[in-house]
């Protein structure tokens, strides 16, 4: 099997968090010749990350490919047994794809300040702050992960994409995102102290220090 992505793609990042997670034996590459290249389209017509390869079915979007992989290596589970339960968990994960993401992302072409549009930026700002409080209403209480006291989907989801919220946010000049959210504060300390994220976040700290032209 064979993973396409990019060390500094959050999505990309959700499912290797979760490769890592069950030790699956799943090649992680790149995308041949970018996203956009005709090699890589042929692969993933959407031009987007991550693509699996599953020997020969080719498997799109990070939540199918997490799901893909739960059903194929059950063990260790990322989804609860009960259905309520998984629901909850999958609550999350459809939270973040759809409405936490999408604010942050709307703020990646407006990091340079020279060259940023303040309307847009404070727009952006504002939805971000929004979903960001309302992730702290989702959150188990402090001392679990997102979820409850297991490691789920809804860690792999939610980790790549609250690394970018802590690193980018202070750029803006906006709101400490952990600040007065002790829920998302207690969680961001421990789920990055769980290996398989800690090994894909410091990949994402590093692919970003070289984008940044500190690396090599
Ligand atoms: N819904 C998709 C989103 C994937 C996505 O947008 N990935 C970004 C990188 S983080 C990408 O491929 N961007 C290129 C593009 O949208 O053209 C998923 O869950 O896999």
């Amino acid at each position: 099997m064979k993973l396409y992505g990019l060390n500094l793609s959050n999505f990309a990042t959700k499912s290797r968090i979760a490769v890592y997670e069950k030790g699956a034996n799943v090649e992680i590459a790149s995308p041949p010749g970018g996203m956009k290249s005709p090699e890589y389209l042929k692969i993933n017509p959407l031009g987007k990350i991550p693509a699996l390869d599953a020997d020969g079915t080719i498997i799109a979007e990070s939540e199918v490919i997490n799901e893909y992989l739960e059903e194929k290596f059950p063990t260790p589970a990322l989804l609860p047994k009960s259905p309520e339960a998984r629901a909850k968990i999958r609550v999350l994960t459809r939270f973040h794809d759809l409405y936490l993401d999408p604010p942050l992302r709307g703020l990646f072409g407006q990091l340079n300040p020279k060259s940023r549009d303040e309307k847009i930026v404070n727009e952006r700002l504002s939805e971000l702050q929004t979903r960001l409080d309302q992730l702290e209403s989702m959150l188990a209480e402090p001392g679990n992960f997102a979820a409850g006291p297991d490691f789920t989907l809804a860690d792999c989801s939610l980790a790549p994409t609250i690394f970018f919220v802590t690193n980018v946010l202070p750029g803006f000049g906006a709101q400490a995102p952990l600040e007065h959210r002790p829920r998302l504060a207690a969680w961001w300390g421990k789920v990055q102290e769980r290996p398989s994220v800690k090994k894909a976040l410091a990949e994402m700290a590093e692919a970003m220090k070289a984008m940044l032209g500190g690396g090599r």
